[in-house]
């Protein structure tokens, strides 16, 4: 498989590199890592995004200024890096391949070519995997593209799908001129006024359940407005909820401008969030998952969230 895709990308015409909807590091440092090295190949590649404004704190991943906003005009190849299901990409099926790498156990194998490692911490590391069996040299910039994945998916290695291969695997990262205090750096130590106003809110304003379990936030649009943070600013932002004592579950809804809710999930230790996740038709993994309710009022959202979460 890995050796399939390797010679479906470097035989392309045009390869399209595709990041999923609301990018996180694990899903733009991918196909960023892949853009560099078939670059140095001298061969056809871009970048799409649907989401216009990408978060600034990956400002420091080499070429992500070659993210566009549209689809180029011809491409035979996609390939999609760290994406669920085929919708999240937001383009259309057309007459050409598609290659599918990613880690989610989600994941519906839309792909003509399927490389799902449910034991990859994340999608990058897959990409590691697709060079190293290729034996692709992994350049300085693609080794710190790929280092970001692992860092942002693991919660800078915290989270239980780390294993002694990954930190194997960060090493050799590591040798081939990936910079962990300079990464670290540009991704904890360049919050915005925005969003540390965003977490004040967060932090007054935070409601607890079933004997502080259960930690609950709403994020408005309104909220928004007046911190002046971005929709990318509430990423993750849950998860100082999470950390809390006592906490197993931290619950963020956030209102959408179109006045549907997506729902963030964050837990701790052995408690798995998939069901939940899944049960409103959304995704993620067994720490971190979301789905997005339609419409409804907050209340009767919340209410859902919580008879559900009290029977788990
Ligand atoms: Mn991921």
């Amino acid at each position: 498989m890995y050796k399939k895709a390797w010679s479906k990308i470097v035989n392309a015409k045009h390869v399209l590199l595709v990041s999923h909807a609301n990018p996180d590091g694990d899903t733009l440092g991918s196909v960023l890592a892949l853009y560099d090295v078939i670059k140095r190949l001298n061969r056809k590649v871009s970048l799409y995004n649907f989401t216009k404004e990408l978060p600034n704190k990956f400002d420091f991943l080499p070429n992500i200024d070659k993210i566009k906003n549209r689809v180029p005009n011809f491409f035979d190849l996609v390939v999609s890096c760290d994406c669920g299901s085929f919708d999240r990409l937001k383009i259309d099926r057309g007459d050409y391949v598609l290659i599918n790498i990613d880690h989610h156990f989600t994941n519906q194998n839309f792909g003509d070519i399927n490389i799902v490692d449910i034991q990859r911490v994340s999608a990058g590391m897959v990409v590691y995997d697709l060079l190293v069996q290729n034996r692709v040299k992994i350049s300085k910039q693609s080794a710190t593209c790929l280092y970001t994945t692992v860092v942002e998916d693991s919660g800078f290695f915290s989270y239980s799908n780390l294993t002694q291969k990954t930190f194997e695997d960060v090493a050799t990262l590591v040798e081939f001129g990936a910079n962990p205090t300079q990464i670290a750096t540009f991704l904890k130590s360049r919050n915005s006024l925005a969003k540390m106003r965003l977490l004040g809110f967060v932090l007054s304003n935070f409601e607890l359940y079933f004997e502080a379990k259960v930690a609950f936030v709403y994020i408005s649009t309104q909220i928004l407005l007046s911190t002046g943070a971005k929709r990318f600013d509430t990423k993750n932002i849950i998860n100082i909820l999470r950390d809390m004592v006592n906490v197993r579950v931290a619950v963020m809804i956030l209102e959408e401008k179109s006045g549907s809710f997506k729902i963030s999930l964050r837990s701790k230790d052995d408690f798995d969030v998939t069901p939940l996740a899944n049960y409103f038709d959304g995704g993620g993994h067994k720490n971190a998952a979301g789905f997005e309710v339609g419409h409804g009022d907050l209340k009767e959202v919340k209410d859902k969230i919580l008879k559900k979460l009290r029977n788990i």
